[in-house]
């Protein structure tokens, strides 16, 4: 079963669109394995909308250690894959020591997972340009050799398209796929990549 990170800073979106990719592989239930900091593991199943409603908070840091959502992309086309929702990270360190250990973990699966979504949340892009911490996810992960994808969310919001563009042309060499998790827009064009890169031939 192949291994996809969902990886970026606190509050981007990162476990809605998770949801909304299970949600468009089809699925109306999700099976949700979350790995706590401390080490112990709790296994649920919720409905799409149960989970939208428990697991996504305007809160930062409402994801704490590794939340793992299955979306079985289509077993015709495709091997199973499993999305690791991720702890949020930022370039400071955390007063709390259960989101620093967090953050620990996503940053392991970083340099271990088989894939990478690097979320974004595009209203934040101060001048069209990466958050430090954003560089140095993309960094790592192209220094890789897995598939990276960059994802700019939010693009319903006011300024986030405005916010794109500038990123476009200052970074010619990296398309993000720009998505609005909260109005399910784009996201066939995640899935489509998820298909492709995890086509069994
Ligand atoms: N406007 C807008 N809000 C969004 C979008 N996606 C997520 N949100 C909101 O952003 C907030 C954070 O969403 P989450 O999915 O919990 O974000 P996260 O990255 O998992 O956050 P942490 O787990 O705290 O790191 C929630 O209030 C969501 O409703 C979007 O596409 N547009
Ligand atoms: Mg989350």
């Amino acid at each position: 079963m192949r291994q996809c990170l969902v990886i970026g800073r606190p509050n981007v979106g990162k476990t809605l669109l998770c949801l909304r990719l299970a949600q468009a592989c089809g699925l109306k239930w999700a099976f949700i394995m979350h790995e706590l900091p401390d080490g112990a593991v709790r296994e649920r199943v919720l409905t799409i909308r149960d989970a939208m409603a428990t697991l996504v908070s305007a809160a930062r840091y409402t994801t704490v250690g590794i939340q793992t959502v299955g979306v079985g992309m289509s077993s015709a086309i495709g091997q199973r894959l499993v999305l690791h929702d991720s702890t949020g990270l930022c370039e400071d360190s955390h007063d709390n020591a259960l989101i620093r250990r967090g953050m620990a973990r996503t940053l392991t699966l970083m340099v271990q997972s088989e894939q990478i979504v690097h979320v974004v949340d595009a209203t934040t892009l101060d001048k069209g340009v990466l958050s430090p911490i954003d560089s140095l996810i993309m960094d790592v992960s192209k220094a890789r050799d897995v598939p990276y994808t960059l994802v700019f969310n939010k693009s319903d919001a006011p300024g986030a398209m405005r916010k794109t563009e500038l990123y476009r042309k200052s970074d010619r060499r990296t398309r993000p796929l720009v998505v609005s998790a909260l109005r399910a827009q784009g996201i066939d064009d995640i899935q489509r990549v998820l298909i492709r890169t995890n086509v069994v031939n």
